[in-house]
């Protein structure tokens, strides 16, 4: 028995890039080989339950827009019997849409409760209807995180609060948060710092806050081993909203906030598009620093809206944007225990069942053709080519020498002025190179 909230509509399948079908895949193609493996395992697609089943289609000058069954009638809260409908429907979705994993923040799931016990055991009836869907699904939880931001008792922050019971309470919420990840065999654990940062410096001690917070992430590092959670810990950067300043800023920040507290072998990130453009990069830029660093971990996708200037969480839908996106997933060696999460909602007017699946089929299709033009670049070491010839002289044992810390700075001006060094500029091939990717796009 389904809900019937998609009516009768299909599973999608892979139809090919000539299809016309709005509801099937023209190129994710779950069994398809790519670099040796199969791109399911590759892409690793998950859904995130926040923007496709509770978010209500709201916006800052208006409310709720869509109508759902396992929405509670207006004056009312939600019940546990709203929270079941939309886990039914929920996995009605990822199985219609083949999608492998899913998202989740405890507050996505089940109501909240008048204490934190009854919160917590709310969450626990969950996880058990959880647990009995993704074993008739096969669907799995690539991460599981708390809402520590929604409530009023965070607006001042989670671990970064100036009051200790909220630190307290932020804690204990994301230890229950980890133990349900764990009993559902989620595959890493984020930590976004929505209020984790200030709206004015006029009222925040910015080296107490960043204190408390090392001070947290260390908590929950000790907590996963001694249960023996195997998941990564995750910290999604982004540079600001709901915060004016969020300490995460982006990977360069986190990776030195990781290392001040000696949690850079600990801790990995977690990528989105979207704040990767708000903290002014490229989302390639983040993923490539993120490689370098030794802290990639995996990726939330969307796709911001280059005028807006906030998160719009749309889906992905420039190939392009995707091909560079994961040509360096690919450098990096690909997905460990992250994924491709989907942490992009619809737009407000498109109200229909349908579109919830036409967004993601879509999405998932564009990622599908980055990772195949990428997956490509590769093989034919498109752009390892010359890359590799622009940093060719670096092979000159003479260049190892200084590299590696056998010529003193007093050593390398003698050579300068014995050989008679006199460098010679050669072309960067900028334009070269970008017509080369897009022969593969
Ligand atoms: C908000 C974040 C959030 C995290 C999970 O901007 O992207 O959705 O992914 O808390
Ligand atoms: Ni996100
Ligand atoms: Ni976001």
């Amino acid at each position: 028995m389904t809900s019937g909230f998609f009516g009768d509509i299909k599973p999608a399948r892979y139809e090919g890039p000539d299809s016309t079908n709005p509801l099937a895949y023209r190129h994710y193609n779950p069994d398809e080989i790519l670099l040796g493996k199969r791109m399911e395992e590759h892409l690793r697609f998950a859904i995130a339950y926040w923007h496709s089943f509770t978010w209500p289609g709201g916006d800052p000058f208006g409310g709720q827009t869509f109508e759902r069954p396992w929405f509670p009638k207006e004056g009312s809260g939600e019940t546990m019997e709203h929270a079941k409908l939309k886990a039914d429907v929920a996995f009605e979705m990822f199985s219609l849409l083949g999608a492998p994993y899913f998202c989740f923040h405890d507050a996505d799931v089940r109501p909240e409760g008048d204490t934190f016990s009854e919160s917590a055991s709310r969450l626990d009836e969950i996880a058990d209807y959880f647990a009995t869907k993704m074993s008739e699904t096969g669907v799995k939880l690539l991460w599981g995180t708390a809402n520590l931001f929604s409530n009023r008792r965070y607006m001042a922050g989670a671990a970064t609060n100036p009051d200790p019971d909220v630190f307290a309470y932020a804690a204990a919420t994301v230890k229950h948060c980890i133990d349900v990840t764990k009993r559902l065999n989620g595959e890493n654990y984020v930590l976004w710092g929505g209020r984790e940062g200030y709206e004015t410096l006029l009222n925040t001690d910015l080296s107490r806050e960043l204190d408390q917070l090392g001070r947290f992430l260390s908590l929950v590092v000790d907590y996963k081993h001694k249960i023996g959670f195997k998941g990564t810990i995750l910290i999604e950067p982004k540079p600001q909203e709901p915060t004016k300043h969020q300490y995460d800023y982006d990977v360069a920040t986190v990776f030195g906030f990781l290392q001040k507290y000696g949690l850079e072998k600990e801790v990995k990130v977690n990528i989105e598009q979207g704040h990767a453009i708000l903290a002014g990069h490229s989302f390639e830029h983040e993923l490539a620093l993120a490689n370098a660093l030794g802290i990639f971990g995996s990726i939330d996708m969307n796709r911001n809206d280059y005028q807006s200037g906030w998160d719009t969480d749309q889906f992905p839908n420039n190939v392009p944007e995707m091909v560079l996106a994961y040509y360096q997933v690919l450098l990096g060696g690909g997905f460990k225990t992250g994924g491709t999460n989907f942490d992009a909602k619809l737009r407000r007017q498109s109200l229909d069942p349908q579109d919830l699946l036409i967004a993601h089929i879509g999405g998932m299709d564009c990622c599908a053709r980055g990772l195949k033009a990428a997956a490509r670049m590769i093989e034919d070491k498109a752009l390892g080519g010359p890359l590799d010839e622009r940093y060719a002289g670096w092979k000159s044992p003479e260049a190892q020498a200084m590299l590696s810390g056998k010529r003193t700075l007093e050593a390398i001006a003698a050579r300068v002025v014995t050989d008679k060094i006199e460098p010679q500029p050669k072309s960067g091939r900028q334009e070269y190179l970008e017509n080369v990717v897009n022969r593969y796009v």
